[in-house]
């Protein structure tokens, strides 16, 4: 496999004005014949260049170029393309393939769901359908004729409006829907559904008076668990439109849910495809957690019709440009609807998890990356959340009123086109009236372009005597992957410094006249910078990084004093929560190399305390409460070390939780009996906020694992009304050596056995168990009727919790590695996005004691050695080894 290069970039050859599409779809397979408008395209670099049409798995049964059929010798066939040379400067090129969707195992492409025919072409699954430029700068209107039998598949759907349809005029039994998608498009935006499906219908009336239909469809028996995906739909295209000035643009909206899909959903233009995931939900069979996840993912996919779809990427080079932007607008969505501190700290807790860690290995790579060779692997937290993490940071340098004139410009200026970030960074500082080439938006560019995680450490210096408070920082930026030095990044640092009463000061830079506001916003820019306030006649306690305004590791020096402070004191909800972090992380590891020397360190007593308050307060916010009661997870502590002790990580962390029950178990105890909601149903913020709080003091009563914990929580498992409250208990449950474990394992899935999207819940409960047998249970529960490898959400639970469960995984006689790889090998042959995704946490294990590095490189070493690896897998293999 080779790798495709960004400086390799060349416009099309060909472009491709209009698309007419046949599919024909027969239980054996389905045809598809493909009419395309083509022209030179006038700023290609060759005028004389074939048409080079990428395809594959396709049986190709014909092909016409103006009516004149092509005989084999007309063309040339590769297994990855088609090319046709000699063509006039217009033409019209009509292909007819063949393709087996019913054997398609990869989920990209044309396949079948539950007996239901759907697509997924982002990245390059369309060139699986026909032959095509499948490449995003090609953009085309489309028509699409979609033929089926009637009993079977009585819904055809596709992208844009319903023009006609019909019965089959030669075949009984048969009918046929054209669809007509008014705005061209990239061929990744391209979907087609035919099912037995049922939907939900809802209207949005746009602030310019277009009535758009809504539709939901899903299986037939879920059309009741719609409810809260059309709510959240709603509310996205309202606030569009209030925050962002982006009405929709068709009089039709449809979605469709099916249960095996790759990915959480896909923004194809008015036909989106979801994952059921993000769509069904009761509060009987869903969580809080999935509630949030479903009007997050909706209004996610929503905002791409504006933010992918009238305006694309240029190449899959420039992926963020529509992820990281998309991400950022469905995180200041969910921050509105919910809770703005509780949602930045969710995001923040993601971005630290997933894209830190990725930043850490052998795959770390830029937000606008170099090179790939399979861009399915590009799908990343880099791309998508620390993407995100720069429109954010272009917004704080900006100021809200200038991110959205950025935003106009970029719209005004490329509505219809497929462009790149750099287009998206002119358009957002010429807007206000500053130019790319300034040296502060030269250096934000290497946001795109250098990888790694940035480090600003630091201290202050307060002199008593001029008043001052003299603050100084630095940042340094590890070497990655092919990107041994780095340079100096612009770094927005938001500070604000506490006073002895914990109130904020007005902060006055020297120099300045007048005292600012309370944050001020710093600019680091130069490897090391000092920045002096004036008028601290007492030595303040500062508060950095407000509301995580850089995606950066902060190194300051900070007494475990300033801390509690802190987390008593900031006007900052997210550095509150923080400080709290801050202080146990370093506690757990504190003791994690005591316990290495044979020791143990005990919590002191003012984190008891402070903990104690936050309980106290947790009123105020309980969601919040729950978030810093919660300690910091073994994943993000094993981050914070050259190498990973796995063992001591986890009974260190298990330590702190157990002193910490010991210590507030009254505390606890009445924070669970207050916030019960015994029969409630809502999810509302208030009625969630309960839940979490009080699944929070239950989690620290059951790491005790004493009697009274357990009556309390088998009492919740077996009255609960919400699935938030029975998977909480039954989780603990599964953690626990309590008689009843079997028993309640066995009525939840005995009770739940029909629905998939519960089992998934009850398969990742059981592999993220912090029993002994584990891994047993896992490879026995691969066998389990409900499982199933084809499905994606299935091997997302069992084998991709298991992977996040640290002290399992990473058992050191490496059974966790070998049992991955064995893994990976079954399904990168029925799906390698999949493969692709479940090898990562193996190709992170550098940070590991030898002995553990020697399973998992042999484990390695048998994935890359096996003969047929997909690209995918290969990519992540091979670099992991390097
Ligand atoms: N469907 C994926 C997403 O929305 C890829 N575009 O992020
Ligand atoms: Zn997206």
């Amino acid at each position: 496999p080779h790798a495709i290069h960004l400086r390799d970039y060349a416009p099309p050859a060909w472009l491709i004005d209009t698309v007419d599409l046949h599919v024909d779809l027969r239980e054996e397979a389905a045809t598809i014949r493909s009419t395309l408008a083509v022209r030179r395209n006038p700023a290609a670099a060759s005028a004389t260049a074939a048409l080079d049409l990428d395809g594959q798995e396709l049986e190709l049964l014909a092909v016409r170029v103006d009516n004149r059929v092509l005989g084999p010798d007309d063309y040339t066939l590769t297994p990855d393309r088609l090319t046709l040379a000699g063509l006039p400067d217009q033409a019209t090129v009509e292909i007819t393939t063949r393709t087996r969707p019913q054997d398609n195992t990869a989920l990209e492409g044309l396949y079948k769901s539950s007996g239901n025919y759907c697509t997924q072409c982002e990245a390059e699954g369309f060139r699986k359908i026909t032959y095509f430029l499948d490449r995003p700068d090609v953009m085309a209107r489309y028509t699409t004729t979609i033929e089926a039998e009637r009993a079977r598949y009585p819904v055809l759907l596709s992208n844009g409006n319903l023009t006609a349809n019909g019965d089959s005029a030669t075949e009984a039994g048969r009918h046929w829907a054209r669809w007509e998608d008014p705005w061209p498009k990239p061929c990744y935006l391209f979907a087609l559904v035919a099912g037995a499906l049922v939907h939900i219908e809802d209207r949005f009336t746009t602030r310019s008076g277009r009535e758009v239909a809504l539709r939901i469809y899903v299986e037939p028996g879920n059309e009741a668990k719609c409810g809260h995906a059309m709510e959240s739909l709603k509310k996205s295209m309202k606030w569009d439109e209030d925050v962002y000035g982006l009405e929709y643009d068709l009089d039709i909206f449809n979605i469709v849910a099916v249960s095996d899909f790759n990915m959480g959903a896909m923004e194809n233009k008015s036909l989106n495809v979801f994952n059921t995931k993000y769509i069904l939900a009761q509060p009987e069979t869903a969580t809080d957690t999935d509630f949030l996840g479903i009007e997050t993912v909706v209004a996610h996919e929503y905002f791409h019709n504006w933010t992918g779809n009238r305006v694309t990427c240029r190449d899959w080079f420039q992926l963020s440009l529509k992820e990281g932007l998309t991400v950022f607008r469905d995180q200041e969505f969910s921050a509105d609807m919910n809770s703005a501190p509780v949602k930045r700290i969710q995001d923040v807790q993601r971005l630290r998890q997933v894209q830190f860690n990725e930043d850490a290995g052998p795959t770390a790579h830029s937000v606008r990356p170099e090179s790939y060779i399979e861009i399915s692997n590009f799908y990343t937290p880099t791309v998508y959340e620390k993407g995100a993490e720069v429109l954010r940071m272009y917004r704080t340098l900006l100021g809200h009123a200038g991110y959205r004139k950025g935003i106009d410009l970029y719209f005004a200026r490329h509505d219809g086109q497929a462009v790149t970030t750099d287009d998206f960074l002119a358009a957002m500082v010429e807007a206000n009236g500053q130019k790319p080439t300034d040296p502060l938006w030269a250096q934000f560019q290497r946001w795109y372009t250098q990888a790694g995680t940035p480090v600003v450490s630091g201290e202050g210096r307060h002199d008593a005597t001029a008043g001052t408070y003299t603050l100084t920082l630095r940042q340094t930026l590890p070497a990655t992957p092919g990107q041994p030095d780095k340079a100096p990044q612009v770094i927005p640092v938001a500070l604000g410094l506490l006073g002895p009463d914990g109130q904020d000061l007005p902060l006055t830079l020297e120099g300045e006249r007048e005292a600012g506001a309370t944050t001020r916003i710093l600019a680091l820019t130069e490897a090391e910078q000092s920045f002096t306030f004036v008028d601290v006649p007492q030595a303040p306690v500062p508060s950095l990084l407000r509301g995580f305004s850089a995606p950066v590791r902060l190194d300051f020096k900070q007494d475990d004093a300033a801390l509690t402070f802190l987390m008593a004191h900031d006007s900052d909800a997210f550095n509150r929560w923080e400080a709290g972090q801050t202080l146990a992380t370093r506690l757990i590891l504190a003791d994690v190399d005591a316990r290495a020397q044979g020791g143990e360190t005990a919590a002191p007593q003012a984190y008891i305390d402070a903990i104690a308050q936050t309980l106290a307060r947790a009123g105020e916010d309980r969601t919040f409460a729950a978030l810093a009661l919660a300690l910091p997870t073994e994943g993000y502590l094993g981050q914070q070390r050259v190498l990973v002790d796995v063992d001591g990580i986890h009974a260190a962390r298990l330590g702190l939780r157990r002193t910490l029950a010991r210590e507030l178990n009254g505390a606890f105890r009445k924070a669970y009996d207050g916030n019960r909601t015994d029969g409630a149903f809502t999810i509302t913020p208030d009625a969630m906020g309960r839940r979490a709080l009080k699944n929070a003091a239950l989690a620290y009563l059951m790491a005790l694992d004493d009697a009274p914990a357990r009556a309390l929580c088998l009492a919740q498992y077996q009255g609960a009304a919400t699935m938030t409250d029975a998977i909480a208990a039954l989780a603990l449950i599964a953690d626990s050596a309590m008689d009843e474990r079997a028993s309640c394992l066995a009525d939840f899935a005995d009770r739940w056995k029909h629905e998939a999207l519960v089992m998934d819940k009850w398969f990742a409960v059981q592999a993220l168990s912090d029993r002994p047998d584990t891994l047993d249970r896992v490879r026995g529960l691969m066998e389990h009727p409900s499982f199933s490898i084809r499905n994606p959400n299935k091997v997302y639970a069992l084998v991709g919790s298991f992977t996040a469960n640290p002290s399992k995984f990473h058992a050191a006689d490496g059974s966790g590695y070998a049992f991955l790889a064995d893994t990976v090998l079954t399904l990168d042959k029925l799906n390698p996005q999949v493969a692709s995704r479940m090898v990562k946490p193996l190709a992170r294990w550098r940070p590991y004691d030898t002995g553990r590095q020697e399973h998992a490189r042999a484990a390695l070493e048998r994935i890359v050695g096996t003969a047929g690896l997909s690209r995918d897998v290969y990519e992540i293999v091979s670099k992991s080894l390097a």
